[in-house]
C-alpha cells in the first residue's frame, strides 16, 4: 500500500522544484512556437482573497496547458502599485506609500505561491519601480512632442472648503466632499489630457476583428459611441448676422434631420456659451438658479432618466427659426442636455424621442408627428419606420435612411449646415493631484511655457521626504525642493509639474514592458514582436472599459511613435472576462471586509484541491456566490483527489493486476481513455472547466472499477488510462499528478514535460449501435449495426432477422420505413 497523500508536503516540494528548475521561465531567444497568456496584474491589497485564487486558477490552467502543447509560454506577474489607496493609508498610518505597498506586495506574491500557479518571477514589474516610471515618462513625452498629449481646461470636482481638487472617489453619493462635508463644485481648471479621440474611429472598427466576449464588445462600441447626422443653425429671433455674428444663431447636432419639421422647440445646455445671452430679463431670476443647480450635479444625474421633468428645464425668454419651416420655436435649457456632446444643443422633436415628448407634456409645448404612427399608436413618441407627414418636400418617403439624406441635402444646399459623425469618446484627463504616481515630468518656466524634462534628467522620481496631511493637496505641491527648479531652456526660474499620471496610464502599457523588463527603452521592439498580442488576457468585467480601451489605444499610438513593434496595434487577441466570487452577493474584496483568505485551505485540504474546487464550482464566466456549502465542496474535491492518489499509486483496494491480451471489456476502458481526451482537449479550449472536471472525476471510478472488480485490470491498459488520466489532469492539479507520476515513472521527465495525449480518431469511432426493428409499431428485435450503415442495408437486415420473420408469420410487409442507423419500421 502506497503512503496517503499528504497535499502540503507534496505541494511544497513541487513549487520549490519548478522554481529552482525554472519550469516556467522563458527567454526571448527560445526556438518553441509562441503563446502569452496573462491575468490582469492587480493592485496590491494584501494577501489573495478567493477571487484571486479563482483568477490566477485559470491563467495558471492555461500556462501549464500550453506549455504540454509544446509552446513556449510568457507568463509574467507584476503590480499595479501606484493608487489611491496607499496614499490613503499614508495619512491615516503614516507610513510611507512605497513601504506600505511593498509589504502587499510581498503578502499577495507569498499567498499566490502558495496556490501553484507559476510564473517567469525574474520578468516582474512595479508601477513604482523607476525604469518602469521612466519608460512611462519616456512615452508620455513622445506623446507631447506628437501632440497626442496636451492641456486643456476641463471642470473638476473643487472643495471650496479644502481649496483643492478631488478626484471622483473622494465625492460622496450626495455631492458632499468626503473629508470637509462641504458640497463639492464644479470649476475649470488646466488638466492633461491624451487625445485618445484622435483614434476614436479605428479604436471603434477594430472591435470586429477581436476574440473577446460579445457584451465587452458592445459596452466598448456603446462608449465610443458614434453617430451619424448633421449639424445645423437655427436663427435666434430678433438677431442678424451682420449685427450679432455668431452670435446669431443656435448650431443644433441631430441624429434625425429627417425629423426637423416636427421641431417645437430647442433645448440648450445650461452651460451653452449663449445661455448669458439668450435669457430675457424677466427669465434672469429663474434661469440663474437652475443653471447653478445643474452644475453641481454629475453628467450621470444629468442623463438618468428620474425626478420630475418639470424641474429639470427652464425657458430662457427667447425664440428661434425652424429653418425647414419658418416657424419659431422657444428656446429652453435642460439638464439632460451636455455641454459637451454635439453642440451642446438640441433642437427638440416631442413626437419622434420620447424624453422630448415628456418635456413637452411637461412644459405644455406642441407635439407634431412627422412620421405616421401605425393606427392605434397614441400617447408616446414613435420611434419606428413609417410614412413622413407635415414635412413638405418629405413627406411620403418611408425610407428613413433616404429621409435623412434628403435632409441633409437640403441643409448643405442652403449652406446652413454639414453632415456630421460625433464620437460619444471623450479624451483621457490623465492627471492627477496626488502623490502616489508617476510625476508628469515637464516644468513650467515663465518665459518658456511648458518645457519638457531633458532625457538625461529622468526619471523624476517622487521625492521621499514629504508629508502626508490630510489637507488634500498633494504632498509635492509643500516639498520646496521638488516644486522649484530651473527651466531646461532659459536657465531661469520655473516650477516643476506637481500632477502625477492616472494609474490606468500604468496599466496600459505593463504588457509590453513584461516582454523585455531589463531594456533601457520603455519597450524593446523585437521582443515586443516576437511574444504580443497577448494570447489570452483574463481579468474582470469591470475593467471592460476603461481599461481595455485605454490599453488598446496605447499600443496604436505606441506603435506609430515608434515605441512598440508596427505590426503590433491590438494588445489582447483573446479575452476572458471570469465570474466573480460574490459574498452576501457583493463582489468580494478586501476593501469590501468580506475576503475569504485561501491560506487555511493550502493548510488542510491543499492547493490542487482549492484549485479543483474553483474550476468545478461552475461555468468559469458566472458569478459564485461563497456560502456554507463550500467547504463540503472543496472537501468533496479533496476526496476525489485520494482516490486519484489510491488509482495512482496502484494501491487501489483488492487490485488485480494482470498481464493478458486485450478483450472487449479492456477496449472499451481504452475507448473511454480517448474520448476523455477529446473532451478535454475540447472543453479547455472553451473554458469549459467545470464539465471535465466532472468527466475526469466519472473516469477515475470507471477505473477504480475496472481495477477492482471481476476479472482485474489488464496491466498495459490500466496504465496506459491512469497515465493518461495524470496528464488530462495535470494542467488542473498540477502537484498531486506530478507526483503520481514521478512515483509511476522514477527517473523520467517530469509530467509537466510531457506532450499533451492525442485521442485516436479510431478509438473514437463508436463501433455499434442498437438498431431497433418494430412491426406495426411494435419492437420486436435490437440489432447492433455500424453506425454509418445505409437505408438499403438497415433494411435488408431487419427482414433478415429471425424474431421478425416470426412477428411477421408469413405476412408480406406492405411498407418498410428505414431510419438508420436507430430504427426501421415494418408495416402489414
Ligand atoms: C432631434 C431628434 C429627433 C433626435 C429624434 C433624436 C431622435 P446620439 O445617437 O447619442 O448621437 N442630442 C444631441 N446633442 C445632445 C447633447 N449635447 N445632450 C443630449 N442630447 C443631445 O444622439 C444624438 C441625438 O441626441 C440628437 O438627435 C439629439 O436629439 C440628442 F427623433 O435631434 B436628436
Amino acid at each position: 500500500m502506497a503512503e496517503a497523500y499528504d497535499p502540503q508536503a507534496v505541494e511544497t516540494k513541487w513549487q520549490a522544484r519548478w522554481a529552482d528548475e525554472g519550469t516556467y521561465q522563458v527567454d526571448n531567444d527560445d526556438p518553441r512556437p509562441t503563446s502569452y497568456v496573462l491575468n490582469m496584474y492587480p493592485y496590491p491589497s494584501g494577501p489573495a482573497h478567493m477571487g484571486h485564487v479563482r483568477n490566477y486558477t485559470f491563467g495558471d490552467l492555461n500556462v501549464r496547458w500550453r506549455t504540454m502543447q509544446g509552446q513556449a509560454v510568457l507568463s509574467p506577474f507584476g503590480f499595479d502599485s501606484f493608487g489611491l489607496p496607499a496614499e490613503n493609508a499614508a495619512i491615516k498610518t503614516g507610513t510611507h506609500p512605497r513601504v506600505f505597498t511593498d509589504a502587499r506586495i510581498e503578502e499577495l506574491k507569498a499567498s499566490i505561491k502558495r496556490l501553484g500557479a507559476v510564473y517567469d518571477w525574474r520578468r516582474e514589474v512595479r508601477s513604482h519601480d523607476p525604469a518602469y516610471m521612466l519608460g512611462n515618462q519616456r512615452i508620455f513625452l513622445k506623446f507631447l512632442e506628437a501632440g497626442l498629449a496636451y492641456r486643456a481646461n476641463a471642470p473638476v470636482n473643487w472643495c471650496p472648503g479644502c481649496q483643492t481638487v478631488l478626484a471622483n472617489e473622494q465625492v460622496l453619493a450626495d455631492g458632499t466632499c468626503e473629508r470637509s462635508g462641504d458640497v463639492v463644485v464644479k470649476r475649470d481648471l488646466e488638466q492633461w489630457f491624451f487625445k485618445i479621440t484622435a483614434y476614436a474611429d479605428e479604436l471603434l472598427d477594430a472591435i470586429d476583428g477581436l476574440d473577446w466576449p460579445e457584451r465587452v464588445k458592445t459596452m466598448q462600441r456603446n462608449w465610443i459611441g458614434r453617430s451619424e447626422g448633421v449639424e445645423f443653425d437655427l436663427q435666434i429671433v430678433g438677431r442678424t448676422r451682420k449685427a450679432h455674428g455668431d452670435d446669431a444663431s443656435i448650431r443644433v447636432f441631430t441624429t434625425r434631420p429627417d425629423t426637423s419639421f416636427g421641431m417645437t422647440f430647442v433645448v440648450l445646455a445650461p452651460e451653452h456659451r449663449l445661455v448669458k445671452d439668450l435669457t430675457t430679463e424677466d427669465r434672469r431670476g429663474e434661469v440663474d438658479a437652475f443653471v447653478e443647480r445643474v452644475l453641481q450635479e454629475s453628467d450621470i444625474d444629468r442623463q438618468s432618466s428620474e425626478g420630475p421633468l418639470d424641474k429639470r428645464g427652464v425657458w430662457t425668454g427667447s425664440y428661434a427659426v425652424n429653418p425647414f419651416n419658418g416657424k419659431e420655436v422657444p428656446i429652453y435649457l435642460a439638464d439632460y442636455v451636455l455641454g459637451t456632446y454635439g453642440t451642446g444643443a438640441v433642437m427638440a422633436v416631442p413626437a419622434e424621442d420620447q424624453r422630448d415628448w415628456d418635456f413637452a407634456v411637461a412644459y405644455g409645448l406642441p407635439i407634431v408627428r412627422t412620421v405616421q404612427p401605425p393606427d392605434g399608436w397614441d400617447g408616446q413618441a414613435y420611434t419606428g419606420d413609417g410614412p413622413r407627414v407635415n414635412s413638405e418636400w418629405l413627406d411620403g418617403l418611408v425610407d428613413t435612411a433616404e429621409a435623412k439624406r434628403a435632409a441633409i441635402d437640403w441643409l448643405e444646399d442652403k449652406g446652413i449646415g454639414q453632415a456630421k459623425v460625433n464620437f460619444r469618446l471623450r479624451d483621457w484627463l490623465l492627471s492627477r493631484q496626488r502623490y502616489w504616481g508617476c510625476p508628469i515630468p515637464v516644468v513650467h518656466c515663465p518665459v518658456d511655457g511648458i518645457v519638457a524634462v531633458p532625457d538625461d534628467q529622468l526619471p523624476v522620481l517622487l521625492p521621499d521626504d514629504v508629508e502626508f496631511l490630510p489637507t488634500g493637496e498633494s504632498p509635492l505641491r509643500h516639498h520646496d525642493a521638488f516644486l522649484h527648479t530651473t527651466c531646461p531652456k532659459c536657465g531661469g526660474p520655473a516650477e516643476r509639474e506637481t500632477d502625477t499620471m492616472d494609474t490606468f496610464v500604468d496599466s496600459s502599457w505593463y504588457f509590453q514592458r513584461f516582454t523585455d523588463p531589463w531594456t533601457d527603452e520603455p519597450v524593446d521592439k523585437a521582443a515586443a514582436e516576437k511574444w504580443m498580442p497577448v494570447d489570452q488576457y483574463i481579468g474582470g468585467i469591470e475593467h471592460a472599459i476603461l481599461h481595455l480601451l485605454y490599453a488598446r489605444f496605447y499600443t496604436r499610438a505606441m506603435a506609430d511613435l515608434g515605441l512598440g513593434p508596427a505590426t503590433v496595434r491590438e494588445p489582447f487577441a483573446r479575452l476572458f472576462t471570469q465570474g466573480m466570487i460574490t459574498a452576501d452577493g457583493k463582489k468580494m474584496s478586501k476593501s469590501s471586509g468580506r475576503s475569504v483568505a485561501p491560506s487555511h485551505y493550502f493548510d488542510t485540504a491543499g492547493a490542487d484541491s482549492l484549485r479543483l474546487f474553483h474550476l468545478f464550482v461552475g461555468p468559469p464566466q458566472d458569478d459564485f456566490e461563497w456560502s456554507d456549502q463550500v467547504d463540503s465542496m472543496i472537501e468533496g474535491c479533496s476526496r476525489f483527489l485520494n482516490r486519484l492518489w489510491r488509482l495512482g499509486a496502484s494501491s487501489v483496494e483488492r487490485a488485480v493486476i494482470v498481464n493478458r491480451p486485450a478483450t472487449p471489456a479492456d477496449q472499451e476502458v481504452e475507448k473511454g481513455v480517448h474520448r476523455l481526451i477529446q473532451k478535454v482537449t475540447s472543453d479547455y479550449e472553451r473554458w469549459s472547466y467545470n464539465t471535465t472536471v466532472a468527466a475526469a472525476m466519472e473516469q477515475v471510478n470507471t477505473l477504480t472499477r475496472y481495477a477492482t472488480d471481476g476479472d482485474g485490470a489488464r496491466r498495459e491498459t490500466l496504465d496506459f488510462a491512469v497515465d493518461t488520466v495524470l496528464l488530462l489532469l495535470a494542467p488542473m492539479a498540477p502537484h498531486v499528478t506530478a507526483e503520481l507520476w514521478e512515483l509511476r515513472h522514477p527517473g523520467e521527465p517530469s509530467l509537466h514535460a510531457q506532450p499533451w495525449p492525442v485521442a485516436d480518431p479510431a478509438m473514437l469511432a463508436v463501433a455499434s449501435v442498437t438498431m431497433v426493428v418494430q412491426v406495426n409499431g411494435k419492437p420486436r428485435d435490437r440489432i447492433e449495426v455500424a453506425p454509418s450503415i445505409s437505408s438499403e442495408e438497415a433494411e435488408a437486415l431487419a427482414l433478415a432477422s429471425s424474431k421478425v420473420a416470426a412477428a411477421l408469420d408469413g405476412a408480406r410487409p406492405r411498407k418498410v420505413i428505414a431510419k438508420p442507423p436507430r430504427i426501421v419500421n415494418i408495416v402489414v
